[in-house]
C-alpha cells in the first residue's frame, strides 16, 4: 500500500499570481488579491496553492526572473503581505507550494551585476562564461526565447549563458559557493512557513561545459542542444544536494519540473528513497497539439497523447514514485480550447476532462480558470500579447522568415502560453471583477459569458461540476491511492478505465468519450465480469449527463453522446 501523505491526497490549485486578482488597483494580481480569495478556494474545496514565483522580479519573463530571492516583487506586494497570507491559508487549512527559480538569476541580480563587472569578482564563477569574438558566439545553442543562448558581456569580453531570455543568465551549479547560497535561500522560505517548492526548470540546472555543437538541422539556424542542457547525470547529485542539506522534515514536499522526461524515465528523478523529487512535473500535455514550431497546432490523436500519458503515468510502479495529474499550466495554453471542444461543447468538455482528472492516480494541480472553463483568447491581436517570446520569434518567424504574419497570429491564438495568462473571470461587469483598472494583459472578451458569479449560481455549471468532483474523491480515497486498470485501450475515442485495491475497497470505473462525436463500444469481457459481479448495486457517482444511470453497463453496446463522461461506483 501507498505510503500515506498530505501531498497525495491534496487537490491542489495552481494560481498565476499576476492574473487572479488585483487588490489595489494597478492592473496586476497580487499576494493581497489572494488573501480576498480564501473564501473562493475553500468553496472550491482545494486543499492547497501553488503559486507561480513571487520573488523581486524585474518581469522580463513575469517573475522567472529573479532580482531578490529574500524579498517579494514589488508588484504583488510586501512580504509583511506574504506573510499574512501565509498566516491566512494555513489558519483555512490550506497549504503553499512556491515556484523557486534556482536554474537561472535576473541579470538585475547583484550577484549578476558584480559578476559581469570583470571577470576576477568573486560573483564572476556563479554563472558560465565562455571566451568568444563578438559577433561569434561560443556555439550554436539557441535560446528557448528565440536568438541565440550566448549574450555579449562587453566589460569581461566574453559571453554568458542564457537557455531562457537574455535577461535570465544561467547560474553555475559546478561552483560550491552558489549551490550554499541557493540552500540558504531554501532554508529562509522554510522558515517562512512554505509548505513545499516547485523547483523551476530544474532539469536544466548541469550543462555539458564543454559546450559541444548540437546537430544543426538543413535550414535551422541553431543546432540540437537538449542533449547538453537537460538531464544531464549531474542534475540528480546537484538536487540531491541541495534537498538534503536543507529540507528535514518527511512531511515537506517536493515539486520539479523536467521537459524531456516520460512516465519510463521519471524514476530517475522520482524513485523512492532518492531523495530527489516527490513529484515531476513532465512536458506531456505541453507538447499535446503542438507542430514542428512551438506556434503549429497539429492534430490531437486521443490514444497516443492522452490516454497514452494518462495510463503511463498511472500505472507507473510504485516504488519509482508518485505524479502531478494536470492538463493544463502558465505555460500552455487552456484545457478547453487545446484538448476539449471549446467551440462546439465547451461544458461538456470541460466537465469530462474534470472527471478524468480527479479520477486519476495522482495529485491534482487544477489551473486556476479551468474550474470555470475559461478558454484562449482567439481575438488577440499582436499587441495584446505580453510573452516576450512570442515578439522574438515574430522577428524571427515574420520579420526575418518567411511565415505570414496571419499565420503566426492564428499559431499564437493556438498555443501561445499568454492564452493560459488572461484575468481570472469573476463577475460579468467591465473589468470581469479582476481589477478597477485596466489589466496587464487584456481580458479574454468572453468573461461576460464565462464567469465564477454566474457559474456559484447555476447547479449544471463547470464549477460546480469541480466542486463534486473534488468532494467525491476526498471520500473515495481509493480514486487517490487505487490501483489504475485500463480497457478498450485501442479504442479512438473511449477512455475506459477502473480504480481498485484502494483504502475504502470499493471499485470505480470511469467511461469518457473524449471527442466530439457519438461513440460506442462493446463492454469487453473482463469488464463485463466485473460488472455483472456488481449487479444492481453499481451506481452513478457524477456524470455530465444528467440521465446517466448505471444500467447502460448492462447492455450489449455502450453508446456514448459527444464529450459524456460517467464515474460509477461497482
Ligand atoms: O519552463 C521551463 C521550460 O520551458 C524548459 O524546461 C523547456 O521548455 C523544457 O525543458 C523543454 O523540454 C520554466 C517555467 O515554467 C517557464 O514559465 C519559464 O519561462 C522558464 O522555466 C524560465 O524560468
Ligand atoms: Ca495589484
Amino acid at each position: 500500500m501507498t505510503k500515506q501523505t498530505w501531498w497525495k491526497e491534496a487537490v491542489v490549485y495552481q494560481i498565476y499570481v499576476r492574473s487572479f486578482k488585483d487588490s489595489n488597483g494597478d492592473g496586476i494580481g497580487d499576494l493581497r488579491g489572494i488573501l480576498e480569495k480564501i473564501p473562493y478556494l475553500k468553496t472550491l474545496g482545494v486543499d492547497a496553492i501553488y503559486l507561480n514565483p513571487v520573488n523581486k522580479s524585474p518581469n522580463d519573463d513575469f517573475g522567472y526572473d529573479i532580482s531578490d530571492f529574500y524579498d517579494i516583487m514589488d508588484e504583488f506586494g510586501t512580504m509583511a503581505d506574504f506573510d499574512e497570507m501565509i498566516r491566512a491559508l494555513h489558519e483555512n487549512g490550506l497549504r503553499f507550494i512556491m515556484d523557486l527559480v534556482i536554474n537561472h538569476s535576473s541579470d538585475e541580480h547583484p550577484w549578476f551585476r558584480e559578476a559581469r563587472s570583470s571577470r576576477d569578482n568573486p560573483y564572476h564563477d556563479y554563472y558560465i562564461w565562455k571566451e568568444g569574438k563578438e559577433d561569434r558566439p561560443p556555439n550554436n545553442w539557441p535560446s528557448f526565447f528565440g536568438g541565440s543562448a550566448w549574450e555579449y558581456n562587453e566589460p569581461t569580453q566574453e559571453y554568458y549563458l542564457h537557455l531562457f531570455s537574455r535577461k535570465q543568465p544561467d547560474f553555475n551549479f559546478s561552483n560550491q559557493k552558489l549551490k550554499e547560497e541557493l540552500k540558504e535561500i531554501i532554508r529562509f522560505w522554510i522558515r517562512r512557513g512554505v509548505d513545499g517548492f516547485r523547483f523551476d526548470a530544474v532539469n536544466h540546472i548541469a550543462k555539458d561545459l564543454s559546450f559541444p555543437d548540437g546537430v544543426q538541422k538543413e535550414g535551422d539556424r541553431y543546432g540540437d542542444f537538449m542533449p547538453y542542457v537537460q538531464n544531464m547525470p549531474l542534475v540528480h547529485d546537484y538536487i540531491r544536494e541541495l534537498r538534503q542539506d536543507t529540507i528535514t522534515s518527511p512531511d515537506f514536499f517536493v515539486a520539479g519540473e523536467a521537459g524531456g522526461i516520460g512516465f519510463d524515465s521519471a524514476h530517475l528523478y522520482t524513485r523512492e528513497g532518492k531523495k530527489e523529487l516527490d513529484v515531476l512535473f513532465h512536458f506531456d500535455m505541453h507538447s499535446i497539439g503542438r507542430g514542428r514550431r512551438d506556434w503549429i497546432r497539429i492534430p490531437v490523436d486521443l490514444r497516443s497523447t492522452i490516454k497514452r500519458s494518462f495510463t503511463g503515468w498511472a500505472t507507473r510502479p510504485e516504488e519509482e514514485g508518485w505524479n502531478p495529474v494536470f492538463f493544463s499550466n502558465h505555460d500552455t495554453t487552456r484545457t478547453v480550447s487545446r484538448i476539449g471542444d471549446d467551440l462546439n461543447y465547451p461544458v461538456e468538455s470541460a466537465k469530462a476532462l474534470c472527471l478524468l482528472q480527479l479520477s486519476q492516480r495522482g495529485t491534482p494541480f487544477i489551473y486556476y480558470g479551468d474550474e470555470i472553463g475559461m478558454t484562449n483568447a482567439r481575438d488577440f491581436k499582436l499587441e495584446d500579447y505580453r510573452d516576450a517570446a512570442v515578439f522574438n520569434k515574430y522577428r524571427e518567424e515574420v520579420l526575418e522568415g518567411d511565415t505570414p504574419a496571419a499565420d503566426y497570429l492564428e499559431g499564437l491564438h493556438n498555443m501561445n502560453r499568454d492564452n493560459a495568462r488572461t484575468p481570472m473571470q469573476w463577475i460579468p461587469e467591465p473589468g470581469a471583477g479582476f481589477s478597477e483598472s485596466s489589466p496587464w494583459i487584456p481580458l479574454n472578451s468572453n468573461y461576460r459569458r464565462i464567469n465564477v458569479k454566474a457559474q456559484l449560481e447555476n447547479p449544471a455549471s463547470v464549477l460546480n461540476f469541480f466542486r463534486s468532483m473534488i468532494a467525491l474523491r476526498k471520500n473515495h480515497p481509493t480514486l487517490i491511492y487505487g490501483s489504475f486498470r485500463e480497457y478498450l485501450n485501442e479504442h479512438e475515442q473511449l477512455y475506459v478505465y477502473t480504480r481498485q485495491d484502494g483504502p475504502d475497497g470499493r471499485e470505480y470505473l470511469a467511461l469518457l468519450n473524449l471527442t466530439s462525436r457519438p461513440a460506442e463500444a462493446v463492454i469487453p469481457e473482463d469488464l463485463r465480469i466485473r460488472v455483472n459481479a456488481s449487479g444492481s448495486a453499481a451506481q452513478v457517482l457524477l456524470s455530465n449527463h444528467p440521465e446517466a444511470d448505471a444500467s447502460l453497463l448492462f447492455e450489449k453496446t455502450l453508446r456514448f453522446e459527444p464529450w459524456e463522461a460517467v464515474l460509477i461506483e461497482l
